[in-house]
């Protein structure tokens, strides 16, 4: 099949085939698994059909921010979205591009392939990317579980996964703000799904993700002081608790399904 798919992207002619065969094309990706394994592939096919839209790093690139930068006031203001999106997470990528640039061959990677896989990289560049390929994806997914329109609660399975799990939606919150404040110096708190399909409440320093424990993470904040300082000050816990004010509750129900379905 995927020869006979080569074939005819070799031969597509779009202004005389026209749209039958894009639509012949997308029906055959819609078909493939999204979970196959596919090591090392780097056929135009198999990275349209990588797991749900993973972050290129051919090169990487700063994801616009989804609304405008005094959107989630008064939770969080404009100046520290400016600073945090188009300086810190900028730079994280510009790092990351950088110490790709002597490998184009891992280029063809996803940014989370790499992360789930650092230590099969050159030693030169694993810190590198552990660090800036980490602030990549997770700001990448910080902007999006974030909304104007965010707050209350969840609901659904991801709901009913969190009942489970805590308790409650507000034992829940408790304990997400908690891991948050304990979380010594820079790092983000996370509710990830771990190896045995049940949610579970993390912390990591600095910019590492649970990627690179082999988790998904669904929902992550980001407890660096570049990310609450001019608001907060040294209130962590303030900003901790005002956060759940922003929560996009619909996108990380989004997130949660996903790493159903992949598991
Ligand atoms: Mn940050």
């Amino acid at each position: 099949m995927r020869q006979f798919v080569r074939l005819m992207r070799r031969s597509l002619r779009p202004l005389v085939l026209g749209s039958a065969v894009l639509v012949l094309l997308m029906s055959v990706q819609a078909v493939t698994p999204a979970q196959q394994p596919t090591p090392a592939q780097t056929t135009p096919l198999a990275q349209t059909t990588a797991p749900s839209a993973e972050l290129s790093a051919a090169p990487a690139e700063l994801p616009p921010l989804p609304y405008p930068y005094d959107a989630l006031e008064p939770t969080i203001d404009a100046q520290t979205m400016q600073l945090h999106h188009d300086e810190h997470h900028a730079t994280y990528v510009e790092n990351f591009n950088e110490a790709l640039a002597d490998y184009p061959d891992l280029q063809s990677r996803s940014v989370e392939d790499l992360l789930r896989n650092l230590d099969d990289l050159p030693d030169d560049i694993q810190t590198k990317v552990r660090n800036n390929g980490g602030g990549h994806v997770n700001h990448a997914m910080f902007w999006e579980i974030m909304s104007p329109d965010g707050g209350g609660e969840p609901t659904g399975a991801l709901a009913a996964q969190i009942n489970q799990t805590f308790g409650s939606f507000s034992e829940f919150q408790s304990a997400f703000e908690q891991a948050g404040a304990d979380r010594f110096g820079s790092g983000w708190v996370w509710l990830i799904v771990n190896n045995s399909g049940t949610l579970e409440i993390v912390s990591t320093a600095n910019q590492d993700t649970p990627l690179m424990l082999g988790f998904y993470p669904i929902m992550g904040n980001d407890v660096w002081e570049h990310a609450y300082y001019l608001n907060y000050q040294n209130r962590r816990a303030e900003y901790l608790s005002a956060w759940w004010n922003v929560v996009n509750w619909p996108e990380i129900s989004n997130r949660f399904e996903q790493a159903s379905q992949d598991r």
